[in-house]
């Protein structure tokens, strides 16, 4: 029988029973320490609050959440309540998605792919404004007059913009404690890629007539590195597209000049007219003038009879 070969040594009371030896029952009183310490040392460390990454640029904005929530409220239940079916909670936990648990700075265009998709807003042909080293005066122009969108005009951009986000591979949560900086981190950073995509998007479904206002105040007020210039005016369906206008809006107080003839808009006119659509000019167009007037209805070039 197989337990023929097992010694039986008489042990206390009148059952034989079978009894390790005094080394051997250390080794495995050691062995089983062992084992448990190792356990518990990988469990500890799997589950230690490893530290966020470091980075220089500004943290995720304080409040976040509640800014990206409130801000989507405002849009589709007061500003544009034809947008009134939109899920802010959903829009919500689709942007975080794109970014958190993620290392920020491999943050690729697909990462926000679900977010374009589940976000879709028509803008009307000919009401599309671009801008470049120009956002206030843009935004107060769309303001005022009301009919006519930069993307800060439609829900993602109005949103987001001015805030600040990232993630980390550590934890679900955002990063409160720093994002990492454009140049002195990486480019592919969540918000860097996020406007760039929705910019891409923003030009390619814009068709009719589209406006860029330009900052002719700055030695080169079409710049090709900008967004608008290396994004925007590039996406741009000529297809859709027939004609770009440039506005050049002087400062005020700034010494006007014909910027539109200038080599900086010579080179806007040529990509424009080699992707097949028309390029127009305006130095100081006089509707955004005019809000520039407000500030200084004393000015010579505010004079309403001029
Ligand atoms: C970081 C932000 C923000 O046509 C405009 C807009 O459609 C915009 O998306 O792109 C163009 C402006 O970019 P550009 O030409 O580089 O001019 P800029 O004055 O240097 O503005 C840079 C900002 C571009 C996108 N962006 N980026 N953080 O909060 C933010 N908000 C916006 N709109």
């Amino acid at each position: 029988s197989p337990m023929a070969n097992y010694e039986f040594s008489q042990v206390s009371g009148d059952r034989p029973g079978c009894r390790l030896s005094r080394k051997a029952q250390i080794g495995l009183g050691v062995g089983l320490l062992v084992l448990i310490a190792l356990v518990v040392g990988i469990v500890v460390i799997l589950l230690r609050p490893r530290s966020l990454l470091v980075w220089t640029g500004e943290p995720t904005t304080k409040h976040f959440s509640d800014i990206f929530l409130g801000r989507c409220l405002i849009y589709t239940q007061i500003l544009r309540p034809e947008m009134r079916d939109q899920n802010c909670q959903e829009i919500l936990s689709t942007f975080k998605g794109a970014f958190v648990s993620k290392n920020p700075c491999n943050i690729t265009r697909e990462d926000y792919a679900p977010l374009v998709k589940l976000v879709t807003q028509t803008i009307p042909c000919n009401k599309t404004l671009f801008w470049s080293k120009s956002k206030h005066l843009a935004h107060q122009y769309t303001w005022i007059q009301g009919k006519m969108f930069t993307l800060e005009d439609t829900l993602l951009g109005y949103i987001a913009d001015d805030l600040r986000w990232c993630g980390d591979p550590s934890t679900s949560d955002m990063n409160y404690v720093s994002c990492p900086h454009w140049s002195e981190n990486c480019p592919n950073n969540p918000i860097t890629v996020f406007w760039k995509v929705i910019s891409q998007k923003f030009a390619e479904d814009a068709c009719g007539v589209v406006q860029v206002m330009l900052n002719g105040s700055l030695r080169e007020p079409f710049y090709k590195n900008s967004t608008f210039g290396s994004v925007e005016v590039f996406s741009l369906d000529p297809n859709k597209v027939h004609k770009l206008q440039a506005w050049v809006m002087h400062d005020i107080e700034g010494a006007s000049s014909n910027a539109c003839s200038s080599s900086s808009l010579n080179e806007l006119k040529m990509i424009v007219q080699k992707r097949n659509m028309i390029f127009a000019c305006v130095d100081n167009y006089r509707p955004a003038r005019f809000l520039q007037c407000v500030k200084n209805p004393e000015h010579p070039s505010c004079r309403l009879n001029t």
